[in-house]
C-alpha cells in the first residue's frame, strides 16, 4: 500500500446528490444495489475513480440504467475506474457480500447473531464501490430486506419510513436521512434484538425516540446508559446551546467491535462494554466509562457528524474536540479533580509513550500507510488537551463563541483543524499562529521552572525544548498557557502583581509562555511562599521544578489545587522511590514520607476519592518514565517495600478509616458511596500487607455485594501467593461463565498479576475454553492488559514476554489486522530498556516482519518501530 500525504489532498471530482441503497441480506450472503447521483464538477476529468475492497463480487455496474460495457472499466483489488462518464448521471452497483466470512469486523459483518456495520474510516467501500472519503457528503435512502423470523429488527441511520411484509418469511424496513454525511457515517443493524425504549424533549420541543437495542438476556443492564444518554442531550444544550437533530437515536450493543463505539448517524453501534452496566456485573470505574462513551458518540452528532473532516488528518477534528467535550461533560456529572487525575494518568500512561517512541506522530499527521493506525492516543487524547489549552489561553467565554461560530460557518461541511483555530482566533480576537504548531509538532514538550528573587519579587523563569521526533528534528517552540499560583506561608493564596505575559483568574495566574527561555516577576510577594505550578496540568508537559521535598510536602497538603495537591505527593513519593531503585537501597522511607502519608489518611475535609489518589503510590509504569532506562524489577521491589512500610507505619489508622467507610446501607451508585469505595479499595491494598492480609480480602471478596468491591479484592488476590488463589479465581470463573464481559475481567486480573509465573499462565490461558481469538474485547483483556499493564512481567528478563506478544500479533493478523496493530505499540519501546531486553525486543518485531502475507496495518507499525 502507498503512502497517503496531506500535501496532496484534492478536492473530489465529483459531488453526489444522493445515494439509494439496498440491502438484501440472506443467511450465507448479502446483495448490496447501490444507486447514486454523480454531478461532475467544473473543470474536472470525465474519468471516475470508485474506491472498493478485495472481498466483494462486483455483480452489476450501470450508468443511466444501462450496463457499462467491459472495455469501458477497469477494477483492481481496491480501485474501480470508469474511463469517461457524463456530467450528471446514475451509477448503479450491484455487489455481494459474505458477512459470515469478515472476520476483520470493518464493512458488512456478522456478530452474535446480527448483521452489522462498521465504516470508519474505510469500511464502506467493502460493502459497495463508492468515492469512500470523509468530504463527499450525501443524502441516504436505505431499504433492508431480510429474514422476518432471524432479522425481526432492521435498522439505518435517520428517521424511519415505511416498512412491510414481502412474503416468503421476509420483510423490509426504509430509512432516510435528511441530513447529508459521508460515507464512513454510513451504518445498518439486521437482527433479533430487545430495545430498551425512552424519550427525550429537545430545548426547542422536539420529541427524540430513544432506543437501546441488545440481546435479550442483556436488558437489565441498559438502564445506565439510557440515563446517560439522556444527561449527555441535556448537557450539550446547555453547554453548547447544541440540540438533537432527528425524530429517533438509535444505540446498538454489539460484542464483537474492534474499537469502543461508533458515531454513526442517528445509530450509534457500541462495543457491548460501553453499554451494559449493573452493580452487579460492573465496576464504578466501568460504569464512568459507559457514561464516558454514551457521551463521546452523542456529542460527536455536532462535533464529527454537522461539521465533519476534510480528510483523514484532520481526525482530531473530531477527537480531540469530542474527547475535549467528553471530559467536561463527564467532569461536571462527577467530580472535576479525581476527572482530570485520570486524564491526566491516561495521558501519561498512554500518550506520553507514544509521543517519546517510534510511532511518535503530530495531532495532525503529515503521512500514513494504514489510517486506522492514526486511531492513537495522540490523536484522541493529546488533542483533546489541544483544546483544553485553546479554552485556557482565551477563557471559557471566547470559547464559546469560537464554538458558535465554528458551526456557523462549517455546518453541513467538511472542515479542517485550521479551520477550528481560525473560528477561535475570530472570535477572540487573539492570536493562535505559534500556537498551532501544537498540530504539527509530535513530542512531549519540557518545561523547566526555576526561581529566583530580587527584594520581595519572585521571578519564575520557565525554559522549554522538546526532544527530536521521527521526521522531526528541530522544533519550535510551543506557546502554552501555564498555570500558576503561590501558596503563601500558612496555606492562602496569594495574588501578586505580574510583570509578564499573563492574566489573574481566580486565584490562578495563567502565563503565556511563548518563547524558549522566558521569566514572570511577581512583585512584592511574602517570604515562604511556594509557587504551585501546573495548576491542573494546563499543558501537555514534562515539568521540572526545583521545589525541595518540604515544599512538596507543603503543597501536598495546602494547596487549594487538587490536581497540584496529588502531583506534588507522587512527586515526593517518586523521588524517593527513584533513588531507592538506582540506588538499590534498603533505606526506611524518611519521616516526611510517613507525614504526609499519614497526613491524607486523617483528612476529612477532602473528597474521598481524591484522598484515595492522594493515598495511592505512583504505578509501576509512572516510575518507570521517571528513569534513564527501565529497571522493572527493582521499580517492582521499591514500590512494594514503600507500600510495606506504610502499611506497617500506620496499621491502625488504616484499619480504623477503612472499618469507617463500611456502606451503612448496602450498595448505592451516588457520588459519595463511590467515592468511599474507592478509597476503601485503596486501603485494601495496604491491609493485604498487614499480617492478617489473606483474611481481610478474603473476607472482602466473599462480602462484596458489587464488582467494584469483588473486583479490587480479586486483584489483589491475583497478585498474591494467598492459599486460597486457585480457589477463589476458579469459583469467579464458574459464578460468571455465561457473561462475557464479566470474564474479559477474570482473564485482566490474571494478565495484570504480578506474581512472577504470570507470562506462562497468560500463555496457558490462550489455551483456555474461554479464550477466542475472534474476539477484540477477549484479546484486550488478555494480550493488551499484559503487554500494556503489567511492566514488570512483560518486560521479563530472559523475553518470554516479547516473544509471547510477538506470537499473538501474528496469530490475531490473520484474522483482524485492525486488532492486530493495535497490540504492535509495546514491542517498539525498546528505546527504554537495556540488553539483553532490548535484543530481545527488536528479535520479536523482526519475528512478526518475517511472515508472509502480513497485513499493512502490522506491517506499517512494525517497520516503524523497528527505525
Ligand atoms: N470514530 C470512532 C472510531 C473509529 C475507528 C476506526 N478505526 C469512535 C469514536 O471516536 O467515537
Ligand atoms: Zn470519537
Amino acid at each position: 500500500k502507498q503512502e497517503i500525504r496531506l500535501e496532496d489532498y484534492e478536492a473530489p471530482a465529483f459531488t453526489i446528490e444522493s445515494i439509494n441503497l439496498i440491502f438484501r441480506l440472506h443467511d450465507d450472503y448479502a446483495e448490496v444495489e447501490a444507486r447514486s447521483l454523480f454531478r461532475m464538477k467544473k473543470g474536472a476529468g470525465s474519468e471516475l475513480r470508485l474506491d472498493g475492497g478485495p472481498y466483494m463480487d462486483l455483480l452489476a455496474l450501470e450508468i443511466d440504467g444501462s450496463p457499462v460495457p467491459d472495455d469501458q472499466f477497469v477494477k483492481s483489488a481496491e480501485v474501480l475506474q470508469l474511463r469517461s462518464v457524463p456530467e450528471k448521471f446514475e451509477l448503479g452497483v450491484v455487489t455481494r457480500l459474505r458477512p459470515r466470512e469478515n472476520t476483520r469486523l470493518e464493512g458488512l459483518y456478522f456478530s452474535g447473531g446480527n448483521f452489522c456495520t462498521q465504516c470508519e474510516a474505510e469500511g464502506f467501500r467493502h460493502i459497495t464501490y463508492f468515492p469512500d472519503r470523509p468530504d463527499v457528503l450525501t443524502r441516504y435512502h436505505v431499504r433492508i430486506e431480510a429474514d422476518t423470523k432471524s432479522c425481526p429488527v432492521l435498522l439505518s441511520n435517520g428517521n424511519p419510513g415505511q416498512k412491510g411484509d414481502l412474503g416468503d418469511g421476509r420483510h423490509f424496513a426504509e430509512w432516510n436521512d435528511p441530513h447529508p454525511k459521508p460515507s464512513y457515517l454510513f451504518a445498518l443493524v439486521a437482527g433479533n434484538l430487545a430495545c430498551q425504549n425512552d424519550s427525550y424533549t429537545t430545548a426547542s420541543g422536539r420529541q427524540v425516540d430513544l432506543n437501546i437495542y441488545v440481546s435479550e438476556q442483556d436488558l437489565d443492564k441498559c438502564d445506565y446508559a439510557m440515563q446517560s444518554l439522556k444527561r449527555s442531550m441535556a448537557w450539550d444544550e446547555e453547554v453548547f446551546g447544541l440540540e438533537y437533530d432527528l425524530d429517533v437515536y438509535n444505540i446498538v450493543a454489539v460484542s464483537d467491535f474492534n474499537m469502543g463505539a461508533m458515531e454513526n448517524k442517528g445509530l450509534n453501534i457500541f462495543n457491548t462494554k460501553y453499554v451494559l452496566a449493573s452493580p452487579e456485573t460492573a465496576t464504578d470505574a466501568d460504569f464512568d466509562h459507559v457514561e464516558g462513551v454514551i457521551g463521546h458518540e452523542y456529542f460527536h452528532n455536532w462535533t464529527g457528524n454537522r461539521v465533519t473532516c476534510r480528510d483523514w488528518f484532520q481526525l482530531s477534528l473530531k477527537e480531540g474536540l469530542t474527547v475535549f467535550r467528553d471530559q467536561e461533560f463527564s467532569s461536571d456529572m462527577t467530580s472535576r479533580a479525581v476527572k482530570r487525575l485520570d486524564d491526566v494518568r491516561v495521558l501519561r500512561m498512554l500518550q506520553f509513550p507514544e509521543d517519546a517512541g517510534p510511532l511518535a506522530h503530530p495531532v495532525r499527521p503529515e503521512k500514513y500507510i494504514e489510517i486506522n493506525n492514526f486511531y492513537t492516543t495522540t490523536v484522541y487524547n493529546k488533542g483533546a488537551e489541544v483544546i483544553r489549552m485553546m479554552h485556557s489561553i482565551i477563557g471559557p467565554e471566547a470559547f464559546r463563541k469560537g464554538m458558535d461560530l465554528y458551526f456557523e460557518r462549517h455546518d453541513g461541511q467538511a472542515a479542517t483543524c485550521e479551520d477550528f483555530a481560525a473560528a477561535m482566533e475570530d472570535a477572540s480576537g487573539a492570536d493562535l499562529k505559534q500556537f498551532r504548531l501544537w498540530y504539527s509538532q509530535a513530542g512531549t514538550p519540557k518545561v523547566t521552572a526555576r526561581r529566583s528573587h530580587e527584594g520581595r519579587d519572585l521571578i519564575i523563569t520557565l525554559e522549554q525544548s522538546c526532544a527530536p521526533s521521527p521526521g522531526q528534528g528541530v522544533k519550535l517552540p510551543y506557546h502554552m498557557p501555564i498555570r500558576l499560583g503561590l501558596v503563601g506561608p500558612n496555606g492562602g493564596e496569594v495574588t501578586a502583581d505580574l510583570e509578564g505575559d499573563g492574566k489573574w483568574e481566580d486565584g490562578s495566574c495563567i502565563v503565556n509562555l511563548r518563547e524558549t527561555h522566558q521569566s514572570f516577576r511577581f512583585k512584592n510577594v511574602p517570604e515562604g511562599t511556594v509557587p504551585s505550578i501546573l495548576r491542573g496540568f494546563s499543558a501537555p508537559v514534562v515539568l521540572d521544578h526545583d521545589l525541595s521535598d518540604d515544599e512538596l510536602a507543603f503543597l501536598a497538603v495546602q494547596d487549594s489545587d487538587p490536581f497540584v495537591r496529588w502531583e506534588s505527593t507522587q512527586d515526593l513519593y517518586s523521588r524517593y522511590l527513584v533513588k531507592q531503585v538506582s540506588e538499590d537501597g534498603e533505606g526506611h522511607p524518611p519521616e516526611l514520607l510517613l507525614q504526609v502519608f499519614t497526613g491524607h489518611l486523617a483528612d476529612k475535609a477532602t473528597d474521598p476519592a481524591l484522598v484515595a489518589e492522594l493515598l495511592t503510590l505512583p504505578g509501576e509504569i509512572a516510575l518507570g518514565q521517571k528513569m534513564e532506562s527501565l529497571a522493572p524489577e527493582r521499580i517492582h521491589t521499591a514500590r512494594e517495600t514503600l507500600a510495606k512500610a506504610f502499611a506497617d507505619a500506620s496499621s491502625e489508622n488504616i484499619i480504623d478509616l477503612y472499618q469507617s467507610l463500611k456502606a451503612a446501607q448496602g450498595y448505592s451508585h451516588e457520588q459519595g458511596a463511590k467515592a468511599n469505595r474507592r478509597l476503601r479499595n485503596v486501603l485494601l491494598n495496604y491491609i493485604a500487607l498487614m499480617p492478617d492480609g489473606e483474611e481481610t480480602t478474603q473476607r472482602r471478596y466473599a462480602e462484596a455485594d458489587n464488582m467494584t468491591d469483588c473486583m479490587a479484592a480479586l486483584s489483589l488476590i491475583s497478585h498474591s501467593n494467598f492459599d486460597c488463589r486457585d480457589k477463589v479465581l476458579q469459583e469467579f470463573y464458574d459464578k460468571w461463565r455465561q457473561n462475557d464481559l464479566v470474564i474479559d475481567k477474570w482473564f485482566a486480573v490474571q494478565a495484570q498479576s504480578k506474581r512472577s509465573d504470570t507470562v506462562s499462565k497468560v500463555r496457558e490461558l490462550t489455551q483456555h475454553e474461554a479464550f477466542t481469538f475472534k474476539n477484540p474485547n477477549r484479546l484486550r483483556s488478555l494480550i493488551s492488559t499484559f503487554s500494556m499493564l503489567n511492566q514488570v512481567r512483560f518486560h521479563e528478563k530472559n523475553g518470554e514476554g516479547y516473544r509471547f506478544l510477538a506470537e499473538m500479533i501474528v496469530r490475531v493478523d490473520e484474522l483482524n489486522p485492525q486488532t492486530a496493530a493495535r497490540l504492535v505499540a509495546p514491542l517498539g519501546r525498546w528505546g527504554r530498556v537495556d540488553e539483553p531486553r532490548k535484543g530481545f525486543m527488536k528479535d520479536a518485531l523482526m519475528s512478526v516482519l518475517k511472515v508472509s502475507n502480513l497485513s499493512d496495518d502490522v506491517r506499517e507499525l512494525v517497520e516503524k518501530s523497528l527505525a
